[in-house]
């Protein structure tokens, strides 16, 4: 990575579906992420976290907001308003935007920021589609809505920073899917994305699997977001995540498929930003999830064994 690496942490956790992951970007931070990147042979910059609103203000009796089924959807469009600016602003100053979740939900606001000023494609390594939208979703956790909101389907066509779509449905590629809701399904099945499960993982190993979802993502776009829920590794190597899911990918595993993200920036600099999301401390063994969410960032940004 040759641009500067600014780290921008959001402390929420208005999408998830329990509480503790908006402690993720410190446990990330406490993981070792500033030394990790430096061994990468990157200068990281912390800008410190965007503001969230703490849950604790809110009366903990009232049932939490919905808007068509989404809970905390005001709190959660107000803080990827100003993500997304913080995110444009990065790029514009020439540096390299490093998002710290939070819940996924914060991904609307980094791929708004990011698509901006360019075509975006983005390669979503996550166990879940995160597709649904209000209408949809079997939870009404915004955290399995961030690419139904990019996209601007239902009503999220209506929210202030849908210029949607932010990116292009065919310049998507999943990595890793192994749990997709009833109704989810048919909106990946029907939809342009390019879809990897585990199965295909299985079959074909991670790193030809992470090379064909880099060309999808390279394809007509002008840049590649990188969108890395913990929740995406085995449970036994990743347990600190709100919705743990058996049979995910292995620790050796995701560091290959990080490397190979590295391998082909280092040849063509594809990489525009970054999120690394779901880190829930709370549920952690000691912060080991997050300090692999610091080593697997490293891997991303050129961090080699030799
Ligand atoms: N995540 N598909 C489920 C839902 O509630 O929509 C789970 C989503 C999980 C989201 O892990 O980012
Ligand atoms: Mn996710
Ligand atoms: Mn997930
Ligand atoms: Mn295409």
């Amino acid at each position: 990575m040759d641009a500067t690496v600014r780290i921008i942490g959001v402390p929420m956790d208005y999408g998830a579906n329990r509480r503790g992951v908006d402690m993720g970007p410190s446990a990330i931070r406490y993981g070792g992420l500033a030394d990790e990147l430096e061994q990468a042979g990157v200068g990281p910059i912390d800008a410190g976290d965007v503001r969230v609103p703490r849950a604790e203000e809110r009366d903990p009796d009232a049932d939490p907001p919905r808007r068509g089924d989404a809970k905390f959807l005001r709190e959660i469009e107000d803080v990827c308003t100003r993500l997304a600016n913080r995110v444009a602003e990065t790029l514009a100053a020439g540096e390299f935007p490093l998002v710290l979740g939070g819940d996924h939900s914060v991904a609307i606001g980094s791929m708004n920021g990011s698509s901006r000023e360019a075509n975006l494609g983005a390669i979503w390594f996550d166990a879940h589609a995160d597709l649904n939208t209000p209408e949809t979703s079997p939870s009404g956790n915004v955290h399995g809505m961030p690419l139904g909101a990019l996209l601007g389907r239902d009503v999220f066509g209506e929210m202030p920073w849908a210029h949607a779509p932010a990116v292009r449905e065919d310049a998507i590629a999943y990595v890793g899917l192994r749990s997709i809701d009833e109704r989810e399904r048919e909106l990946v099945r029907n939809s342009e994305m390019t879809a990897f499960t585990m199965a295909d993982i299985d079959e074909r190993g991670m790193t030809a699997v992470v090379e064909d979802a880099l060309a999808v993502a390279t394809d007509g776009t002008d840049g590649v977001h990188v969108s890395l829920d913990l929740d995406w590794l085995d449970p036994s190597a990743a347990p600190g995540v709100g919705t743990p899911v058996r049979g995910g990918v292995t620790y050796r595993e995701a560091h290959a498929a990080l490397e190979a993200v590295s391998r082909r920036h280092d040849r063509d600099g594809v990489l525009r930003s970054m999120d690394v999301v779901e880190v829930n401390p709370i549920l952690d063994e000691r912060n080991e999830t997050a300090t692999l969410a610091a080593e697997l960032t490293a891997s991303a940004f050129g961090k080699r064994i030799l």
